[in-house]
């Protein structure tokens, strides 16, 4: 997300490698796009484990594959290096005024509710207003890009709270603040908000000193409230993009200001990612996720032009020097570090580690941090999780509960009455 002609788009297609509108004008994106990105597991693939396990019987087949024995149904493993499945959406631009419609504001705040974090692209360049457009004289600075946009998000969610507040509150009142809070959480529901976020709220309206009695709470209250709840909701990481466009020190001065928002920020060059994107799946270069835009390499018997080899060169050239490994770097750290998430392996037998058509493990799967072994059988199969009976971790050959919560990279058998 971020203020339009940023390069949101841009980013989401290097990503995703789907083909989307990208243009050098705002609110190029309407619809917001949905696609897959695919990020490497932090931890190394379980095969690795299983290879040292199954020794000397296990022939390694495929060489290009750097030691990686697994079968992935679906992503790929290549050094033991995972690659599992995150849904990206790309909304439109938001401008100062979404909140009460402006632009494509309302499409775009309820666009985010089925997200679990945001990342806003800013554009570091210096080459473009609040609204989009190209300015030589008032360019927007990145952290006043995102004042604006949490201002946004905070007056929409606090716009939410404000319809029917003090009535709603009056009602609930004998419940005390259990019945505040199941008010709080029916208003936001429907954005993806629970209890949690609802008490963090309440908890912030307290600290900041508002009275006993909630139904006399004023607008500000609501927009502390309104805050805390978003700030709950959604971990927000920044894309300081279009890096390749600025010198090294004008670079160095924005990410400094960046980092007293206090919020996960990496240098991006989106365009660059997107070249390089589309030259990987060419076949022309060679491109592990993750290891940054410059770490490249052309592939052997590749005939790239000479205006192609000048500009891989050049790519190399702007982006070796950024901080941090680019986009999927970015991406990978707001899945398993800001929301803590893991990853677990669902097999169907606890000694080889296979699925019913005997491929090793078949599937990695992302869970929220402190999902059970039930939490892994409803994420396979519905029939599954009802189903549930027990479960075994296969890496130490324990028996599990359903209630067990799991751990980064743990094998799991799901004993089921299906
Ligand atoms: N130099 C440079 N240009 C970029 C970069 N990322 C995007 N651009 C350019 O910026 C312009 C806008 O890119 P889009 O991806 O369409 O931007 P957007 O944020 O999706 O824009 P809206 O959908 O209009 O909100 C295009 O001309 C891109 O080629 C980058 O990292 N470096
Ligand atoms: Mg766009």
């Amino acid at each position: 997300m971020g203020k339009p002609n940023v390069g949101k788009s841009t980013a989401f297609s290097a990503l995703t490698a789907t083909p989307v509108d990208i243009a050098d004008y705002p609110f190029t994106t309407i619809d917001p796009n949905v696609g897959i990105a695919w990020i490497p597991t932090p931890e190394p693939c379980r095969c690795k484990e299983l290879a040292h396990r199954l020794g000397e019987r296990i022939e390694v087949k495929e060489e290009s594959r750097e030691g990686s024995i697994c079968q992935p149904r679906t992503g790929s493993c290549c050094n033991h290096r995972r690659l599992v499945p995150v849904t990206l959406v790309d909304v439109a631009g938001l401008v100062p005024g979404a909140h009460e419609g402006r632009g494509r504001g309302n499409q775009f705040l309820s666009d985010l509710s089925r997200c679990d974090a945001l990342i806003q692209v800013v554009d570091v360049s210096g080459a473009t207003d609040l609204e989009g457009n190209h300015t030589d004289e008032s360019p927007a600075s990145p952290t006043a890009e995102h004042n604006f946009l949490i201002d946004e998000i905070d007056l929409w969610l606090s716009g939410i709270l404000n319809e029917g507040w003090s009535r709603g509150a009056r009602r609930v009142q004998s419940g005390g603040d259990r019945a505040l809070i199941d008010f709080i959480v029916q208003m936001i529901s429907g954005l993806g908000g629970g209890e949690r976020d609802a008490i963090c709220g309440i908890q912030a309206a307290r600290s900041n000193g508002a009275d006993n009695q909630p139904w006399n709470w004023d607008e500000n209250t609501l927009r502390i409230i309104a805050s805390e709840i978003r700030k709950s909701m959604f971990p927000i990481a920044i894309a300081a993009n279009k890096s390749d466009r600025v010198e090294p020190d004008f670079l160095r001065t924005t990410l400094d200001e960046l980092e007293k928002l206090n919020l996960r920020c990496m240098p991006t060059s989106a365009e660059a990612e997107l070249t390089l994107s589309r030259a990987s799946n060419a076949g022309l270069i060679t491109y592990q996720p993750g290891d940054g835009p410059s770490g490249f390499s052309v592939n052997p018997g590749s005939t790239l032009s000479k205006p192609q080899e000048e500009a891989l060169e050049r790519i190399r050239e702007k982006t070796s020097t950024l901080e941090g490994n680019g986009l999927i770097d970015l991406l990978s750290k707001v899945v398993f570090e800001d929301l803590s998430m893991i990853v677990a392996y669902p097999v169907a037998d606890e000694g080889k580690w296979t699925d019913a058509e005997d491929r090793k493990l078949p599937d990695a799967i992302i869970l929220q941090s402190g999902s059970t072994a039930r939490d892994l059988a409803y994420a396979v199969h519905t029939d599954l999780g009802d189903g549930f009976i027990r479960a075994t971790n296969c890496v130490t050959g324990r028996t599990v509960g359903g209630d067990t919560e799991l751990l980064m990279s743990d094998v799991i058998r799901i004993h089921s009455r299906t």
